[in-house]
């Protein structure tokens, strides 16, 4: 028998990956976004295993194993990796109760497609962990360690919002979240006649990485700036549009384009939960777009196989808004489509993608889905 056919987990975590309705990269800027977590998500299985130290992570995906010892925790070559170190090394800060344990790993989430499975892994292993040895740890101290793994680990200086929304999602309402004081309203997701389809590009663009981090850094600059002349502005979140054309003279274009596009993006988080709350799905589909022009022309994380999909949609009069989703540089649209031609609109699109760029499409229709879920075995 293998470490895998004998393993019997002393508790299960299901945790979820994410989808974003809108307010692309506001959350760093400590404003406003518009996430849920959906059906697709790792499962961790968990059982202590009797050594003061010792513990064995193992991912069925890729079939490799990471062994390493509590009182050793250091970074590793290897990207995956980090994120479980990560976890760790927040952990083993905040707490001595932690012995061995072994955990499987096991994910539908498609990896490197904007669904946000780095939080999930890590706040799926925190969540199990804190249960496992009673460590005491609120939801709220999982989402903020999380994101610290990522930070120091990893080393992409995310803001808040997957880590919240994989814990803290609700079955049937999307989180309108305020980045700066955690704050979250719970919207009813009520979309009649339409639903959410994800188009996968199947393309993960190497710049990601760096160009998040420069995203952040471009942010920074211009509040600087703005600062000079408004010291109460904390973050881009306070500055309004008056405010930054104050410095235009003086500001680089491109960081002037980056601010608009989050004040621009705050504003639409704003209206766009308004035109949830008035039951206006057509106006929320305007503000999509909106977001994904914001997007591609002025904050530049889009791509061409991005831009390709939302395009091919604008004259659609069964979908009402579409926009590229997470991060960028690849990974998927999101798309709120008449449910009667989901089935032949994802066809069409696919064959359309294919002809273009020669790769496949993947598509998936998302639901607002609960946040972790922890089962313990009797
Ligand atoms: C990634 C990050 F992890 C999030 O914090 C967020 O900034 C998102 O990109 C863009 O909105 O998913």
């Amino acid at each position: 028998m293998t470490f895998i056919d004998e393993f019997l987990p002393d508790l299960t975590v299901e945790s979820p990956g994410r989808i974003n309705l809108i307010g692309e990269h506001t959350d760093y800027n400590l404003g406003f976004v518009m996430p849920t977590a959906i059906d697709k998500k790792i499962i961790l299985k968990f059982r202590k295993n009797g050594s003061p130290t010792e513990c064995k992570v193992h991912s069925l995906n890729n079939n490799e194993t990471l062994l390493f010892s509590l009182t050793n925790i250091a970074k590793s070559p290897l990207n995956w990796e980090n994120y479980i170190l990560g976890v760790m090394h927040e952990l083993l800060n905040r707490t001595t109760k932690i012995a061995g344990f072994d955990c499987i790993i096991q994910s539908n989430l498609p990896i490197g497609s904007g669904l946000s499975s780095s939080a999930a892994l890590e706040c799926g292993l925190a969540s199990g962990l804190n249960a496992l040895f009673d460590l005491g740890l609120s939801k709220e101290d999982i989402v903020v360690l999380s994101r610290a793994a990522e930070h120091n680990y990893v080393g992409t200086k995310c803001g808040i919002m997957d880590q919240y929304a994989s814990v803290m999602s609700k079955p049937g309402f999307v989180i309108m979240l305020d980045c700066r004081s955690l704050e979250s309203k719970y919207i009813p997701l009520n979309l009649h006649d339409y639903k959410l389809l994800l188009l996968n590009t199947n393309i993960s663009h190497s710049l990601a990485d760096s160009e998040y981090n420069t995203r952040l850094n471009e942010c920074l600059e211009g509040l600087k700036m703005i600062q000079q002349k408004h010291p109460n502005s904390a973050s881009l979140r306070d500055v309004t549009k008056p405010m930054l054309d104050e410095i235009k003279q003086k500001i680089d274009p491109v960081i002037y384009n980056r601010c608009e596009y989050i004040i621009e993006e705050n504003d639409r988080v704003i209206a766009a939960s308004n035109a949830l709350k008035n039951d206006d799905l057509v106006l929320f589909g305007k503000l999509m777009y909106g977001s994904h022009d914001g997007l591609q022309h002025k904050y530049q994380v889009s791509c061409p196989e991005l831009d390709f999909l939302v395009d091919y949609s604008r004259d659609k009069e069964f979908i009402l808004g579409s926009r590229m989703m997470g991060g960028g540089f690849g990974g998927c649209t999101i798309n709120l489509i008449h449910k009667d031609v989901v089935e032949a609109y994802t066809k069409e699109m696919s064959q359309a993608y294919r002809k273009k760029f020669n790769i496949d499409l993947d598509a998936y229709l998302a639901m607002p889905d609960s946040g972790t879920i922890i089962k313990k075995q009797k």
